[in-house]
């Protein structure tokens, strides 16, 4: 009979997920490298907007699923970092941030808050972390967010690398990383919390570490679909058009 991990084997197995994280993907790494041209950074930026605006209706998703409204007060904070509130210092949250960041790299505004230049890859890899979140228990879902352990650093390497590798970009379009380094390690810790507490069998503990695997597979692919795009020069639809003839929103 196959014992469970102890909270410590547990909490070191999930860390060890670490290997897959989308820091190490070949575009990121070209990226810190400074090998990113401005049309793949500018393509980054555009396509990972779509991902910056459905994690406040991902979180929105877990808050209607859970009924314990102290995991509600702390949970909410995450929607208030990213959709900003008319009550807080920092009326605008991480949205608006990405939308600097955006016009910093030189896209217009208007085309990415109309996801103009969202990959279907991307897209799907996204809505698949949504669509997660809404039928999965609150608990599951908070263990997906447990990606975050590791982002931190890869915020990091973007403040420390940029500047030097992309100096056409103005840095007060960087704000986002900077807020994130101290968003995520309390995010993290609350949904390492709710992970190690909640996962505590066997089965649980493997459950735990796929869904990590699965969320992990997300960020891979939205790079993938972005590396096929503007690496490879393999857009969808490559041959058949050079326009985007791809769907933007199935709510227009
Ligand atoms: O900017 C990011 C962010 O707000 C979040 C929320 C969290 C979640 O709930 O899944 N994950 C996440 C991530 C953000 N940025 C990514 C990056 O590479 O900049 C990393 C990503 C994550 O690690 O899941």
């Amino acid at each position: 009979m196959t014992k469970a991990m102890s909270r410590e084997d547990f909490q070191q197995a999930l860390l060890d997920k670490g290997q897959y994280y989308h820091i190490h993907h070949p575009f990121h790494i070209a990226m810190y490298a400074g090998k990113c041209t401005k049309e793949q950074i500018r393509a980054w930026v555009a396509n990972r907007f779509y991902y910056q605006t459905s994690i406040p209706v991902k979180d929105a998703a877990i808050m209607a699923n859970c009924r314990d409204p102290d995991i509600r007060r702390d949970w909410v904070q995450r929607i208030l970092d990213h959709d900003g509130h008319k009550s807080l210092d920092c009326k605008w949250g991480g949205i608006e941030a990405w939308l600097q960041l955006a016009e910093a790299v030189g896209l217009n505004r208007q085309d990415v808050i109309d996801e103009k230049w969202v990959l279907p890859g991307v897209r799907f890899a996204v809505d698949a972390y949504v669509n997660f979140a809404r039928r999965a228990t609150w608990q599951e879902a908070a263990c997906s967010s447990l990606t975050e352990l590791f982002a931190p650093q890869i915020h990091q390497s973007r403040l420390d690398s940029w500047p030097t590798h992309y100096p056409w970009i103005d840095t007060e379009g960087l704000t986002y990383f900077r807020q994130r380094l101290s968003q995520a390690r309390r995010d993290v810790e609350h949904g390492l919390a709710i992970t190690l507490d909640h996962f505590t069998s066997v089965e649980g503990q493997a459950r735990a570490l796929n869904i990590l695997q699965f969320k992990l597979d997300i960020l891979w692919s939205m790079l993938d679909a972005i590396s096929m795009a503007y690496e490879f020069n393999r857009p969808p639809y490559v041959g058949i058009t050079d326009q985007p003839v791809w769907h933007h929103s199935l709510e227009r």
